[in-house]
C-alpha cells in the first residue's frame, strides 16, 4: 500500500452542498442589495467561510466594521443550516459509499479534512455521522487552506505521519494546503487540471487505483 491513511476534503469530493452555499449568500447578498451569482459563487469553493463573506462583499458600495461582518455571517449560516435540512442519505452517491467501503475494507484509516464549522452536522444528514476514524474541520483550526494545518491536524488525530496520508480535494486551495503539508494528492471536480495534484481523478472510484 502507498498510502496508510486518505483525508478527504467534504464539501465537493464527499458530497455537495454548493447550491445551499449558493441559496444562503444569495439571501443575504439580496437583503444587502449587492449583486451576487452562481460565478462569484464558485469562487467560495473551499474557502472559510468569513474569507467567503469578503469575497460576497466585494460588490458592495458600502464598508462594513467587523461586527456588522460576524452578523452577517451569522445570519448566512443560520439559513445555511436551515437548509442543510434538506439533506438525506440519499445526497450520498452509492459510488462515494462503495469506493469508501473498499478503501476501508482494504485497511486504511479514513478522515475529513473540511474548512467546514458544519462537518458533523453535514456528515450526520448524509448518514455518515460515525463513519469516519478521525475529523479535522473548522472547528480545529486557525488558518484556512491553502494554509496545511486542516490536513495536518488530520494526519495527526489518525495517528499517521503526512508522507503516509493522500488528500482527496475538490479546490485547488486545497490541493496546495496538501503539498504545503507534505501530502500526496488525488484532484476531483474542479481542482482536477489545475496541474498541482499528485493524481487527477475523473470520478470518485479513480481512487482505488491510485492507493494500491
Ligand atoms: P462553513 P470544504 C468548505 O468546505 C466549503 O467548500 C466552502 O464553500 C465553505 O465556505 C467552507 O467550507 C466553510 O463552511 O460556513 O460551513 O463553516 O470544501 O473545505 O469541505
Ligand atoms: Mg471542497
Amino acid at each position: 500500500m502507498k498510502y496508510k491513511g486518505i483525508i478527504f476534503d467534504l464539501d465537493g469530493v464527499i458530497c455537495s452542498t454548493d447550491h445551499y452555499h449558493y441559496l444562503a449568500w444569495k439571501a443575504l447578498a439580496d437583503r444587502l442589495g449587492v449583486y451576487f451569482d452562481e460565478t462569484i459563487n464558485n469562487r467560495l469553493r473551499g474557502v472559510s467561510r468569513m474569507a467567503s463573506l469578503e469575497i460576497v462583499l466585494e460588490r458592495s458600495d458600502k464598508a462594513y466594521g467587523p461586527e456588522e461582518k460576524a452578523a452577517f455571517a451569522e445570519e448566512k449560516n443560520n439559513c445555511y443550516r436551515e437548509l442543510l435540512k434538506n439533506m438525506s442519505p440519499a445526497d450520498l452517491s452509492p459510488e462515494v459509499k462503495a469506493t469508501l467501503d473498499t478503501l476501508r475494507q482494504r485497511g486504511l484509516l479514513l478522515g475529513i479534512g473540511s474548512s467546514s464549522k458544519n462537518t458533523k452536522f453535514i456528515l450526520s444528514q448524509i448518514g455518515l455521522g460515525d463513519y469516519f476514524d478521525k475529523i479535522s474541520d473548522g472547528t480545529n483550526i486557525t488558518r484556512s487552506k491553502p494554509d496545511p494545518e486542516v490536513f495536518l491536524k488530520g494526519a495527526e488525530y489518525l495517528g499517521l505521519a503526512p508522507k503516509d496520508c493522500l488528500v482527496v480535494e475538490d479546490a485547488k486551495a486545497g490541493i496546495e494546503a496538501a503539498a504545503a503539508a507534505g501530502m500526496d494528492s488525488a484532484a476531483i471536480g474542479d481542482a482536477a487540471g489545475c496541474g498541482l495534484a499528485t493524481y487527477d481523478l475523473a470520478r470518485f472510484s479513480d481512487l482505488l487505483a491510485c492507493v494500491d
